[in-house]
Protein backbone atom coordinates (compact mmCIF):
# COMPACT_ATOMS: atom_id res chain seq x y z
CA UNK A 1 0.00 0.00 0.00
CA UNK A 2 1.68 3.32 -1.23
CA UNK A 3 0.20 6.82 0.24
CA UNK A 4 -2.23 7.06 -3.11
CA UNK A 5 -4.18 4.85 -1.49
CA UNK A 6 -4.87 6.35 1.96
CA UNK A 7 -5.12 9.97 0.19
CA UNK A 8 -8.37 7.87 -1.95
CA UNK A 9 -9.85 6.27 0.66
CA UNK A 10 -12.06 8.66 1.60
CA UNK A 11 -13.11 8.73 -2.01
CA UNK A 12 -13.78 5.59 -1.73
CA UNK A 13 -16.02 5.36 1.48
CA UNK A 14 -18.28 7.89 0.28
CA UNK A 15 -18.86 6.23 -3.15
CA UNK A 16 -19.97 2.93 -1.18
CA UNK A 17 -21.51 5.05 1.07
CA UNK A 18 -23.87 6.89 -1.63
CA UNK A 19 -24.06 3.38 -3.32
CA UNK A 20 -25.85 1.80 0.15
CA UNK A 21 -28.31 4.90 -0.20
CA UNK A 22 -29.50 4.33 -3.52
CA UNK A 23 -29.59 0.91 -2.80
CA UNK A 24 -31.94 1.16 0.39
CA UNK A 25 -34.05 3.69 -1.19
CA UNK A 26 -34.80 0.47 -3.54
CA UNK A 27 -36.88 1.21 -6.87
CA UNK A 28 -40.48 -0.08 -6.18
CA UNK A 29 -42.91 -1.57 -8.98
CA UNK A 30 -43.50 0.93 -11.33
CA UNK A 31 -45.54 0.15 -14.75
CA UNK A 32 -43.30 -1.18 -17.20
CA UNK A 33 -45.25 0.22 -20.00
CA UNK A 34 -43.40 3.93 -19.68
CA UNK A 35 -39.76 4.72 -20.63
CA UNK A 36 -37.64 7.14 -19.28
CA UNK A 37 -38.46 10.10 -21.14
CA UNK A 38 -42.27 9.95 -20.05
CA UNK A 39 -41.88 13.35 -18.70
CA UNK A 40 -39.39 16.14 -19.68
CA UNK A 41 -38.76 19.58 -17.73
CA UNK A 42 -39.90 22.04 -20.30
CA UNK A 43 -39.45 26.00 -20.22
CA UNK A 44 -42.71 26.72 -21.71
CA UNK A 45 -45.20 28.51 -19.44
CA UNK A 46 -47.11 26.09 -17.01
CA UNK A 47 -51.20 26.08 -17.36
CA UNK A 48 -51.48 23.75 -14.54
CA UNK A 49 -49.49 23.26 -11.38
CA UNK A 50 -49.54 20.56 -8.32
CA UNK A 51 -48.59 21.31 -4.90
CA UNK A 52 -46.74 18.24 -3.51
CA UNK A 53 -46.48 18.62 0.50
CA UNK A 54 -43.87 16.44 2.46
CA UNK A 55 -44.30 16.09 6.13
CA UNK A 56 -42.72 12.84 8.19
CA UNK A 57 -43.33 10.63 6.84
CA UNK A 58 -46.01 11.02 4.30
CA UNK A 59 -47.39 13.46 1.33
CA UNK A 60 -50.45 14.96 1.68
CA UNK A 61 -52.26 13.12 -0.89
CA UNK A 62 -52.57 9.94 -1.93
CA UNK A 63 -53.06 10.50 -5.41
CA UNK A 64 -52.46 13.65 -7.85
CA UNK A 65 -53.91 13.96 -10.83
CA UNK A 66 -53.11 16.21 -13.52
CA UNK A 67 -53.13 16.17 -17.70
CA UNK A 68 -50.98 14.97 -20.12
CA UNK A 69 -49.16 17.16 -22.20
CA UNK A 70 -49.33 20.43 -20.62
CA UNK A 71 -46.50 22.12 -18.75
CA UNK A 72 -46.79 21.09 -15.52
CA UNK A 73 -45.45 22.77 -12.28
CA UNK A 74 -44.24 21.17 -9.75
CA UNK A 75 -43.98 22.58 -6.23
CA UNK A 76 -42.45 21.11 -3.87
CA UNK A 77 -43.23 22.34 0.03
CA UNK A 78 -41.84 20.36 2.53
CA UNK A 79 -41.92 20.37 5.83
CA UNK A 80 -38.89 18.67 6.74
CA UNK A 81 -36.12 17.13 4.31
CA UNK A 82 -37.89 15.26 1.66
CA UNK A 83 -37.21 15.23 -1.84
CA UNK A 84 -39.31 13.77 -4.62
CA UNK A 85 -38.75 11.47 -7.52
CA UNK A 86 -41.35 9.84 -9.88
CA UNK A 87 -41.07 6.72 -11.05
CA UNK A 88 -39.81 6.10 -15.30
CA UNK A 89 -39.30 9.92 -15.53
CA UNK A 90 -36.52 12.00 -14.63
CA UNK A 91 -38.46 13.89 -12.52
CA UNK A 92 -36.34 15.07 -9.05
CA UNK A 93 -36.98 17.35 -6.91
CA UNK A 94 -35.78 18.90 -3.78
CA UNK A 95 -37.01 20.72 -0.53
CA UNK A 96 -38.76 23.90 -2.16
CA UNK A 97 -37.84 23.27 -5.62
CA UNK A 98 -40.32 24.61 -8.45
CA UNK A 99 -40.01 22.54 -11.96
CA UNK A 100 -41.98 22.50 -15.43
CA UNK A 101 -42.43 19.24 -16.71
CA UNK A 102 -44.46 18.07 -19.89
CA UNK A 103 -45.60 14.18 -19.18
CA UNK A 104 -46.06 12.74 -22.95
CA UNK A 105 -47.89 9.28 -21.54
CA UNK A 106 -51.19 8.79 -19.56
CA UNK A 107 -50.50 6.55 -16.61
CA UNK A 108 -50.15 6.22 -12.97
CA UNK A 109 -46.85 7.41 -11.89
CA UNK A 110 -45.38 6.85 -8.30
CA UNK A 111 -43.88 9.70 -6.59
CA UNK A 112 -41.75 8.55 -3.62
CA UNK A 113 -39.46 10.33 -1.21
CA UNK A 114 -35.55 10.87 -2.54
CA UNK A 115 -33.89 11.57 0.47
CA UNK A 116 -33.28 8.97 3.03
CA UNK A 117 -35.32 10.77 5.74
CA UNK A 118 -35.84 8.44 8.60
CA UNK A 119 -37.57 5.82 10.06
CA UNK A 120 -41.13 6.96 7.95
CA UNK A 121 -38.84 7.08 4.50
CA UNK A 122 -39.96 3.96 2.66
CA UNK A 123 -43.73 4.68 3.75
CA UNK A 124 -43.59 7.71 1.62
CA UNK A 125 -44.90 7.22 -1.27
CA UNK A 126 -48.02 8.72 -3.58
CA UNK A 127 -49.54 8.20 -6.99
CA UNK A 128 -49.45 10.78 -10.14
CA UNK A 129 -52.39 9.84 -11.93
CA UNK A 130 -51.41 11.78 -15.82
CA UNK A 131 -54.93 11.78 -17.51
CU1 LIG B 1 -37.53 10.00 2.69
Amino acid sequence: MNRNYFRRLPLIAFGSLALLLTAACGSAATPASEGPSAAVETTAAPTQEVVIKATNFKFDKKEYTVKKGDALRIKLESDGIHGIRVSNTSVQMKPGDEKVYSFSMAGEYQIECSIPCGNGHERMKAVLKVV
